[in-house]
């Protein structure tokens, strides 16, 4: 046996994508992507990579400030890792504006508060609508 110990190989870290679903009493806040081209026009909840060493919620509330200009304060975990693809993960959290109004700074050229009725009205990327419909569930048990 060669390698003692060595049976797989490398392993590589997954990466964590994390993402805020912020709320405005029943409104949720959609971000449209204006890069890169493959997800341009998409709609998501804005968020982003975890850096190297970051604590997740941080990164979350960093991205907060760098992409929309607004401070929030993190809420509860929806759900736990939703697939993004081979070797990603995205891990959400619900949040609230503490500090300023949202505005499209870096990566969105359009940001949406969705009234209740209207959270499936956007062309979510497809990794987010899972997380809509389980948010939508959280949102309706209060
Ligand atoms: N992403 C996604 N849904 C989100 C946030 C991010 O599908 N709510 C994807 C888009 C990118 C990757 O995760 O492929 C990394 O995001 P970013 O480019 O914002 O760091």
């Amino acid at each position: 046996m060669r390698g003692s110990g060595c049976e797989g190989g490398p392993v590589t870290p997954p990466v964590v994508v994390v993402a805020v679903a912020l709320l405005r009493g029943r409104q949720l806040l959609a971000a449209r992507r204006s890069a890169p081209s493959a997800l341009a026009g998409g709609w998501e909840l804005p968020g982003g990579k975890v850096e190297p060493g970051e604590r997740e919620e941080d990164a979350l509330v960093r991205e907060c400030v760098e992409e929309l200009g607004v401070e929030v304060r993190l809420g509860e975990r929806v759900g736990g890792d939703w697939p993004l693809s081979p070797g990603r993960a995205l891990r959400v959290w619900t949040g609230s504006v503490v500090e300023g109004e949202p505005a499209p700074l870096q990566d969105h050229d359009e940001l949406r508060w969705l009234s209740w009725g209207d959270w499936e009205s956007v062309g979510w990327l497809p990794a987010d609508m899972p997380v809509v419909g389980r948010l939508r569930a959280l949102v309706e048990e209060g």
